[in-house]
């Protein structure tokens, strides 16, 4: 069946250029200006920008942190998704210290298979290094997974130094990517110790045990075993300057590094972690932490000049009920923040609409990049013809204020809570199927496909 969206403006990495786009089934078969062609259906979607489906390669859906489980899980994480304009998610498959990367898949299979509303794939976490998960490896990129996550903090992910150069020996010889949680594990015990001795357990020793300092350290240190393995790398969640000034010299030293930051970076600050009320302290605990609010102009920067090549979100959503785990002691919150459903709306309204990005700027950050980085393109993060149809209707002239009450994520709070949008998602493509329209999800089953996903091309 053939369905014209008629009217809109095509927004690539390359600018934003008016044009009509017309799909067949689940594919876009043409673009241009003006399209005769007639077709079964036509949505009139005159002055909205029309923008690749979004790409989030960071999320933690149905994951065991802290002993409790996330919030959301693959059926409403991914609906979540899905209302705010992602038509990919990429989550990262788990195992346990000791399990095998086969299962990890299967136990990630098991929680996404019919249950997930959006398209997604599966990074894989090497938490440990040894001979028979060496030998895994080609199995996982037959699975069609290209990319990989190792943790320099976390006792029950992380893996030493010795671990991490031989995987990424492994890895380059392989042409995977690998992701990193990059924070000194050593230090920030040793600062939490401090804290503990003294009686200091509230939400506000959080950011004062994991300082901007110690993750640059881990970065610097990765970057350097990276360098040492001659492989590429991906920085996840960068928060700060003098994180992003280490990845400026491995760049110099002719390395490959790519940076993806997140929304809660770009857009909130510390100041928070020393409300007097602990619940609203509680609710951003993430680690890296927020960081003081002159980090968030560097950030905008970075982006603006292609220094950091993406922005996904993170999204490990926790309830009030279990962010008050930690009451007595912060190290027990369990740590991440929701974000799915609106990075979409904040990067246009906080990023283009205040001229710190350009529309196409934001397609490289949320759409193409993701893409290429994580063997997808052309498939996914770019509207041509022979692309899938996942398209982000975005009126630019529509506005709303972000209420976790209007939200569909299983939280009962939001970050951005009062936060005001420059434009808003009209409707929502997903392999040529209306998914969302003003904000309604609206298939009743989970339509998502799995992504076999090969190797990075940017
Ligand atoms: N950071 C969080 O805050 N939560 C989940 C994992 C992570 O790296
Ligand atoms: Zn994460």
């Amino acid at each position: 069946m053939l369905t014209l969206l008629k009217g809109g403006s095509v927004v690539s990495a390359a600018g934003v250029k008016r044009a009509d786009v017309l799909i067949d089934g689940e594919k876009i078969v043409k673009i241009g200006h003006r399209l005769k062609e007639t077709a079964a259906a036509e949505a009139d979607v005159s002055g909205c920008l029309l923008f690749p489906g979004f790409i989030d390669a960071h999320t933690h859906f149905d994951l065991d942190v802290a002993g409790t489980t996330t919030a959301d899980d693959f059926y409403t994480g991914s609906r979540a998704a899905l209302r705010g304009g992602t038509t990919t998610v990429i989550d990262f498959a788990c195992p346990n210290k000791g399990e095998s990367l086969h299962h990890g898949l299967e136990l990630w299979r098991q929680k996404a298979g019919g249950r997930t509303f959006c398209d997604y794939g599966f990074h894989m976490t090497i938490d440990d290094w040894n001979e028979s998960i060496r030998a895994e490896l080609p199995d996982m990129f037959a699975a069609g997974i290209s990319s990989f996550k190792m943790y320099m903090t976390y006792p029950a992910m992380m893996v030493g130094d010795q671990a991490m150069y031989w995987a990424l020996k492994e890895l380059r010889h392989l042409g995977g990517i690998c992701g990193v949680h990059c924070e000194n594990a050593g230090v920030i015990d040793g600062m939490i110790a401090e804290r503990r001795a003294a009686g200091q357990l509230s939400p506000a020793s959080h950011p004062l045990t994991r300082p901007a300092c110690l993750e640059a350290e881990a970065v610097h240190r990765l970057l350097r075993i990276a360098q040492a393995a001659e492989c590429p790398v991906i920085i996840v969640h960068l928060t700060c300057q003098e994180a992003l000034a280490e990845v400026e010299q491995a760049r110099r030293r002719g390395q490959k590094v790519y940076v993806e930051t997140c929304p809660q970076y770009l857009l909130l600050d510390n100041s928070v972690y020393f409300r007097d009320d602990y619940s609203t302290a509680a609710r951003y605990v993430c680690a890296p932490p927020l960081r003081e609010k002159w980090e968030q102009h560097e950030l905008w920067r970075a982006l603006r000049h292609g220094e950091i090549q993406t922005v996904s979100t993170d999204h490990c959503s926790f309830t009030l009920a279990q962010k008050d785990m930690g009451r007595e002691d912060f190290t027990r919150i369990p740590g991440g923040l929701p974000g799915v459903e609106t990075r979409g709306e904040l990067i246009y309204s906080y990023g283009v609409a205040t001229k710190r990005l350009t529309e196409a700027q934001m397609c490289k950050a949320l759409c193409e990049n993701p893409a290429r980085l994580y063997g997808l393109y052309p498939r996914k993060g770019v509207l041509r013809p022979g692309s899938d149809a996942d398209i982000v209707v975005y009126d630019p002239g529509a506005s709303h204020v972000i209420r976790a009450d209007d939200c569909v994520a299983n939280v009962d709070y939001n970050p951005y809570e009062g936060f005001v949008t420059a434009g808003g998602i009209r409707q929502v493509w997903l392999r040529g199927s209306l998914a969302v329209e003003n904000g309604k999800v609206l298939p009743r089953e989970p339509q998502g496909k799995y992504m076999a996903r090969g190797k990075c091309s940017l």
